[in-house]
């Protein structure tokens, strides 16, 4: 049995950085397992240490990567935000000036870029809306937004191709999985899912499925997990996951837990922490979960903090940021590790926030 144990005061935290809240995406300072050799002492999950690294992201802003990571920016919030409220402070932000931030991003048509200014794209307007849904600000669209909800999920409807049930990212057309899921989350959470074709976008997920069970980028294309859990996560929502071959998927998707116990996201890559949100959040959706060794996953994550500075990284000896770290308690979550709160495995937020909002 694995000896994990969970350090944190589960006070509240104040928040220490400037007035705006604008997550820094650098890397860094710290790596993963630095400590004594390369690896914890114990393996403990530094919550306090994390929360801390996740409010010092916007102190950092005279580092050049500070600015070269600003097309990131609104989804570096939403990892931040997510991360600390698994970690049990979901008071690590500052309300208001998260509301502030995420409303200059809104554009006249409904969408929102990674930051004021930036062109609208839906992978910005998903972690919009799952900010302001998670801190309960939705009604803030109608009362303050540049536009209100029901333009937001009217931009979203409109990057549908209506002949395909596929959607594009942005005005210029690409279309991806990863979009379709964004599409499919931002709209049920905003209870808008009515606004689109949803057989027709079944239709394309299942036409996407692959001989290994798993899941493109669109039809014929490699099974990738990352595509898998978009995939898997809108057949979900959409009510359908009579559509998915468990059994074969499950079998492919536990084939991606290495012997260090990592996961990678297809065959022959590495291992990397994020996987364990993209691989195990599909394996919770088609309760397969136990098919992959939790305790040595676990013991992987926890080997890839910084004990000492905060954050996670994506392999042990990286330099740690705010996506592998939102994504390693994500999948620590999942594996019920003590003391964080329950996510959801289709959202990637707080089930009990996905609960209340499903609910009404
Ligand atoms: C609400 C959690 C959430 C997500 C919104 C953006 C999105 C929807 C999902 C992204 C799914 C995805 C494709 C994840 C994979 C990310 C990743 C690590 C890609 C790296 O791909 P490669 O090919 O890496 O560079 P490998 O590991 O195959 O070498």
């Amino acid at each position: 049995m694995l000896l994990i144990s969970v350090t944190s005061s589960h006070g509240p935290t104040a928040f220490s950085g400037s007035a705006k809240n604008t997550m820094s995406l650098v890397s860094g300072p710290g790596r993963g397992g630095v400590s004594k050799g390369g690896v914890p002492d114990e393996l403990k999950l530094v919550v306090d240490k994390h929360v801390r690294y996740i409010q010092s992201l916007d102190t950092r802003q005279d580092e050049l990567e500070y600015w070269l990571t600003e097309h990131l920016r609104l989804n570096g919030v939403y990892w931040g935000l997510t991360a600390l409220h698994l970690l049990g402070h979901p008071e690590g932000l500052p309300r208001d000036a998260t509301i502030d931030f995420v409303l200059s991003c809104q554009h006249e048509n409904g969408g929102f870029g990674a930051a004021p200014g930036h062109d609208a794209h839906m992978l910005y307007t998903v972690s919009a809306v799952q900010i302001l849904a998670t801190i309960h600000a939705v009604e803030e669209l109608d009362r303050r937004g540049k536009a209100g909800k029901a333009k937001v999920g009217q931009y979203i409807a409109g990057l549908q191709d209506r002949k395909t049930g596929s959607f594009a990212g942005d005005e210029w057309g690409e279309t991806d999985t990863r979009f379709l899921f964004g599409a499919f989350n931002a709209l049920s959470l905003l209870h808008l899912l009515s606004l689109v074709d949803v057989p027709k976008a079944v239709a394309h997920v299942h036409a996407c499925a692959n001989f290994d069970g798993g899941y493109g980028v669109g039809p014929g294309a490699e099974s990738h997990a990352g595509q898998i859990y978009t995939c898997v996560g809108a057949l979900a929502i959409a009510g359908r996951l009579d559509l998915v071959d468990r059994d074969r998927l499950g079998g492919w998707l536990s084939e991606r837990q290495l012997l260090n116990g990592g996961l990678n996201g297809r065959p022959e890559k590495l291992e990397d922490v994020c996987y364990s949100w993209w691989v195990m959040s599909s394996l919770a959706m088609i309760d397969r979960l136990h098919w992959i060794d939790g305790d040595k996953l676990i013991q992987f994550i926890l080997r890839c903090q910084d004990p000492e500075q905060g954050g996670i990284a994506d392999r042990p000896g990286d330099m740690v940021d705010v996506f592998h770290t939102v994504f390693g308690v994500a999948g620590l979550s999942l594996l019920g590790f003590p003391g964080l709160a329950a996510v959801d495995p289709i959202y990637c937020m707080p089930k009990a926030i996905t609960s209340r909002i499903l609910s009404n």
